[in-house]
């Protein structure tokens, strides 16, 4: 039982952090960051002494290196890296929700979901688990562990678990569009929406307003409400508009969903959007701002908001590149080569906004690459909800190169050496015509 792994964790924390220094040790997405923000309040309030880093992945030589004096703590990470882990002659504690193949050694405390069969919750929901488990002053923390499953996506299973953390954490959920930040004026959220990118809506003023007045949304002493404030038959009449200017393109499934909004800066906030900007500091390389801005920090809270307005535009920008870029396109699939035009860092966020967009058609491969120094960043996404396992077709291709793949049947990324393009991308459309065929 996952509860049990924790208790258990928190006992062997507890013994021997008297004669070792707690290293933590945590991933730079969102649910990374909150997992770390959680955790390193967690052991603060517990009186622990500890250090703390944030990395993009971990490898072999990065687990070789580790000192054995230290404690290892791992928060949304390494249940790949077991086998590296085995010898290490010190403690490793692992709080992750990724799947596992590896044989667990005897020196690792494996707290996993996924492991233990039970609900899928995100690493940040875990850490706060554990932070909940060791005293009740850490409640405060929820709201932290609601903003990292946004950022995982793993809101749509709402199992017994993360309903309590929603309790915990006072969200309030409702029902509606999942277009966000759905605490802004509604005319605003809709013009600067690229996920999902509405066509004919995002980025036209003049869209916005036809569709506002399509839906029969007016605009009160000056101003639109925001999303969570609409009637429900102002939700459902903005829905309707929606669909039949997308025609028929979209479908109502992925487009409504549960929006959360949760107390930040004493403020009512939706979690999309400040897990939006948390991974936004990340990717842009200040994962310190990131935390500092989940721990209630007011500096890093400003510095926080102007990293994020830079990495829209970041954003903006691969996005009109992806538009007017030349595309390698088959029957259900489309590689998009970006090379040095778009950053590593953002490759997977911009094939994800590709994939929620109403302009390609449910079950469409996309593949982005860009480079990354010697390598190229490989992201795969499927558009809609539904399609083929882009993992295993990634791992097909990679596999007699020499390459891992990473994440998830619909999203998933890998590495590849940059002398490899010309050979992986031939490999990769060889493998999607095949998949066609068969399917
Ligand atoms: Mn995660």
């Amino acid at each position: 039982m996952l509860i049990e792994k924790i208790q258990t964790a928190i006992e062997r924390i507890d013994e021997v952090s008297k004669s070792k220094r707690l290293r933590v040790i945590s991933h730079f997405d969102t649910d990374g960051i909150t997992s770390a923000a959680i955790f390193s309040k967690a052991l603060s309030r517990w009186g622990k002494v500890f250090s703390l880093e944030v990395v993009k992945g971990l490898d072999e030589d990065f687990i070789k290196e580790l000192s054995d004096q230290d404690v290892l703590i791992f928060l949304d990470l390494a249940s790949g890296s077991l086998d590296a882990l085995a010898d290490k002659k010190t403690e490793v504690f692992i709080f992750d929700h990724h799947e596992v193949v590896q044989e667990v050694p005897s020196s690792v405390h494996l707290v996993n979901p996924s492991y233990e069969g039970e609900e899928n919750l995100c690493s940040a929901a875990i850490c706060y688990l554990f932070a909940r488990e060791l005293s009740l002053e850490n409640k405060d923390l929820a709201k932290l562990a609601v903003i990292g499953t946004v950022g995982d996506i793993l809101e749509r299973n709402m199992g017994k678990v993360f309903s309590s953390i929603l309790e915990d954490s006072e969200t309030v959920v409702r029902k509606g569009i999942l277009l966000y930040p759905s605490t802004r004026p509604l005319d605003k959220t809709l013009e600067f929406s690229s996920n999902p990118y509405l066509p004919g809506v995002s980025g036209s003023r003049a869209g916005v307003l036809e569709l506002l007045r399509d839906a029969g949304i007016v605009n009160e002493n000056g101003r639109y409400k925001a999303l969570y404030e609409l009637s429900d038959e102002e939700m459902s009449k903005l829905i309707t508009a929606i669909l039949l200017k997308s025609k028929g393109e979209t479908s109502e499934d992925g487009l409504i969903g549960n929006l959360f909004l949760v107390k930040f800066f004493n403020k009512l906030e939706d979690a999309r959007e400040l897990s939006a900007l948390i991974n936004a500091c990340s990717r842009m390389d200040y994962p310190e701002i990131a935390l500092g801005f989940c721990l209630g920090n007011a500096f890093y809270r400003e510095e926080a908001e102007k990293v994020y307005i830079n990495y829209k535009q970041n954003l903006v920008a691969a996005l009109k590149y992806v538009s007017e870029s030349e595309k390698v396109e088959g029957k259900d699939y489309m590689i998009i080569n970006a090379r040095d035009k778009i950053k590593d860092t953002i490759i997977g966020t911009v094939a994800s906004i590709l994939s929620h967009s109403p302009l390609y058609k449910e079950g469409l491969v996309i593949v982005a690459l860009s480079y990354n120094e010697d390598k190229i960043k490989v992201s795969a996404r499927i558009a809609g909800r539904q399609g083929r396992n882009v993992r295993d077709l990634l791992h097909k291709v990679v596999l007699p190169m020499g390459g891992e793949v990473g994440g998830h049947p619909n999203a998933a990324g890998c590495l590849i050496s940059k002398e490899k393009e010309e050979e992986f991308i031939g490999e990769l459309r060889k493998v999607l015509e095949l998949e066609v065929v068969r399917v």
